[in-house]
């Protein structure tokens, strides 16, 4: 018997594509390329898991996809891009990676968060462009030893971007549903209330999973409680600030800048935002670096293992599935 057929929407490293490659018969999602539903479905047909990263998986897919699928596996942390419920409901397990994106992760957002204030973007830019205007009052940027930082969402990541505050004695202040004890023993961080972290942090890092109760959770109300030369970093999802309100609040100086990894509309980037001296963006790289995207891979092929073997797999979200799985798979 041939080897199993899995989808893979997104290209994964060369080596996690040979990984996942020695295990499975690996069918392609078009890069680059807005595949209709229906042609999703067609590419998808006798694979009996899906490994997706960012595609969206809805019911009507869900449906269609039922006889065969057994698994859906999310490269990264996120999942709202997936119907779970609808996974659930067409007895399809689905998986997420929630550990081995958080390194690389808050390593970015401290990339961003200090291009940003040190303005390292424009400088490469001025270097480069020959101007040799260069002086002691030339690109004054703004501090970040000692300056509190606003953690919103106090997980995996926001722990670890806090942790990377301590080094430079920074302030640190959270907020999110609940306190959160883990978060405080490692940072010494202080919960507070949604408008003391927008009006007393001079940097806020937002670090939110993407759902209903967090859809533009920072907006002109929040934005409009900020410090002026505070700065907003966003690597989690878009759509956790009303991207609108953030470019005129950037265009009208209310804030300081912002450093953005995601985009509400993404890969469609508001131009408005690209215009902006005061913003340092990203293509959605914050888990871009070789060794997580290979473990990334690597877990996958683990989880789609698992499923396949009959097994609940590790960080499944939604194990019940098994119980409505279609009996001919
Ligand atoms: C991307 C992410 O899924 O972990 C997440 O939720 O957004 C990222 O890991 C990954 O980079 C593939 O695009």
């Amino acid at each position: 018997m041939g080897k199993i057929k899995v989808f893979v929407t997104s290209q994964f490293p060369e080596e996690a594509m040979q990984l996942l490659g020695t295990h499975y018969d690996l069918v392609m999602k078009p890069q680059n390329e807005q595949l209709s539903k229906e042609a999703l479905i067609q590419k998808a047909a006798g694979c009996k898991a899906i490994l997706v990263s960012g595609t969206r998986i809805d019911s009507e897919i869900c449906e269609a996809i039922k006889s065969h699928c057994q698994i859906i596996t999310c490269s990264g942390v996120g999942y709202d891009n997936v119907d779970v419920e609808a996974a659930t409901r067409s007895g399809i397990l689905v998986t997420h990676n929630p550990r081995v994106v958080t390194d690389a992760t808050a390593d970015l957002t401290w990339g961003l968060l200090m291009a940003v204030s040190r303005r390292i973007v424009e400088g490469d830019g001025f270097v480069r462009s020959g101007n040799k205007q260069w002086g002691p009052s030339n690109l004054l940027g703004v501090q970040v030893s000692g300056k509190t930082l606003g953690i919103i969402g106090a997980g995996r990541i926001g722990t670890a971007v806090a942790k990377r505050g301590i080094g430079f004695n920074m302030r640190i202040l959270y907020t999110g549903r609940t306190p959160k004890e883990a978060f405080e023993k490692v940072t010494e961080g202080a919960y507070v209330s949604k408008e003391v972290l927008f009006s007393e942090s001079d940097f806020i890092s937002v670090h939110l999973p993407l759902n209903a109760s967090t859809h533009h959770y920072v907006g002109v109300e929040e934005l409009n409680m900020m410090k002026k030369h505070a700065i907003l970093i966003n690597t989690s999802r878009g759509p956790v600030i009303d991207e609108t309100a953030l470019i005129s609040a950037l265009k009208n100086q209310l804030i300081g800048g912002a450093g953005l990894d995601v985009f509400e509309h993404e890969p469609n980037v508001n131009i408005g935002l690209a215009s902006l001296d005061n913003v340092v963006m990203t293509p959605h790289i914050g888990t871009a670096t070789l060794e997580t995207r290979i473990r990334m891979g690597e877990l996958c092929a683990q989880k789609i293992g698992e499923a396949l073997e009959g097994r609940i797999p590790t960080d499944c979200l939604n194990p019940t599935a098994l119980s409505n799985r279609v009996s001919s798979i």
